[in-house]
């Protein structure tokens, strides 16, 4: 099998750069709104500021972050059909409205959202065969599963769809190899086994977690499927799906740590995909989540199927064995 990695420079960060990445996020939630890498992210903004705001919150961080500009501009992504755009003017989807759920998570702020139309919106998506469309153009995939559940449990109405028929449809999506993909017979892939696996909550697999270890290259890093290359992102994905199958020893912890700090960009701050990479939010939080999974002592503990920090889970009360069906 072709095996594809990347190497570590000698010069590469060997420690955990905290303030730098308190910094870059901080700095990336003020850009000018007439910036233009802002304006070409718009289409993703609110899961931008869920990566950025629950990366600052594993660093003990949140309060800097503008919380009344931030609740205000996810008030005004709420559209009259429940459903939560990205940005104001650009059409609802599953995928955001979980982020702006978990924004108002990590500030206890679930009440300033219409939930009924949440709930309404959410089930509404749910299709005859238990699977769940992203919008109303209708694309299927087990990553909407996912959202769809998450966002039930944290507004505790999972009793609004058929969460039977949700299982029987992505245990459809499970391959020979013992991963899951995207749609029944799609590539295994290790990001919608983090979906599915954190819909699920199954049983244990040694397969599936066979498979998942199999992810780690000699760099250290992760990469998402055999053949491709590490990515950051995957601590989280990999780790994830390891850690609700009672199997996180089952990667090498110093090895992928190495692999996360040769990541960070040590004069702006932040996390890449791979060592000498620009860094982003998206990879700053997963690369920080991994760490904190492993349990990194300058990190808040992380809940491995809602990805936000323990405290936050704890507060509201919800059970991981709520998505634990059939
Ligand atoms: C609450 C954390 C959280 C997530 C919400 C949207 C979602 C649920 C999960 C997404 C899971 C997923 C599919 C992650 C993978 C992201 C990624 C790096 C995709 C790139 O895939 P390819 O095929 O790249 O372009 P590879 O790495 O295979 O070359």
């Amino acid at each position: 099998m072709l095996i594809k990695d990347v190497v570590l420079g000698e010069d590469a960060p060997k420690a955990l750069l905290l303030e730098k990445h308190k910094e870059f996020l901080l700095s990336y939630g003020k850009k000018s709104h007439m910036d233009y890498e802002h304006k070409m992210t718009e289409y993703l903004r609110m899961s931008g500021y869920y990566w950025g705001l629950t990366a600052l919150s594993l660093m003990g961080d949140l309060e800097h972050a503008g919380k009344e500009e931030i609740l205000n501009f996810v008030q005004e992504c709420q559209n009259p059909c429940g459903g939560i755009s990205p940005a104001p003017g650009h059409d609802p989807h599953l995928l955001y409205t979980l982020s702006a759920v978990q924004i108002l998570c990590l500030y206890d702020a679930l009440d300033i959202l219409d939930k009924e139309a949440i709930v309404k919106y959410v089930s509404g998506l749910q299709q005859d065969d238990g699977s769940f469309a992203g919008d109303k153009w209708g694309e299927i995939d087990t990553r909407f599963s996912f959202c769809a559940l998450a966002c039930l449990s944290f507004v505790k109405r999972l009793d609004a769809v058929n969460v039977d028929k949700a299982v029987e449809y992505i245990l459809q999506c499970m391959n020979f190899d013992g991963g899951f993909g995207c749609r029944p017979g799609s590539e295994s892939h290790a990001g919608q086994i983090y979906c599915c696996l954190g819909s699920l909550d199954l049983a244990k697999g040694d397969l599936l977690g066979w498979w998942l270890s199999e992810r780690q290259l000699p760099s250290g890093g992760l990469n998402g499927r055999p053949e491709k290359l590490p990515d950051v992102c995957y601590s989280w994905w990999v780790l994830a799906s390891l850690s609700m199958l009672g199997r996180l020893h089952w990667i090498d912890h110093d090895l992928l740590r190495s692999f996360i700090l040769a990541c960070q960009d040590s004069e702006t701050g932040g996390i890449s995909d791979r060592p000498g990479d620009i860094p982003d939010p998206f990879h700053t939080l997963f690369g920080l989540a991994g760490l904190s999974l492993f349990g990194d002592e300058h990190l808040v503990p992380i809940h491995p199927v809602f990805c936000l920090p323990y405290p936050v889970i704890d507060r509201l009360g919800i059970q991981t064995q709520s998505l634990h069906v059939g």
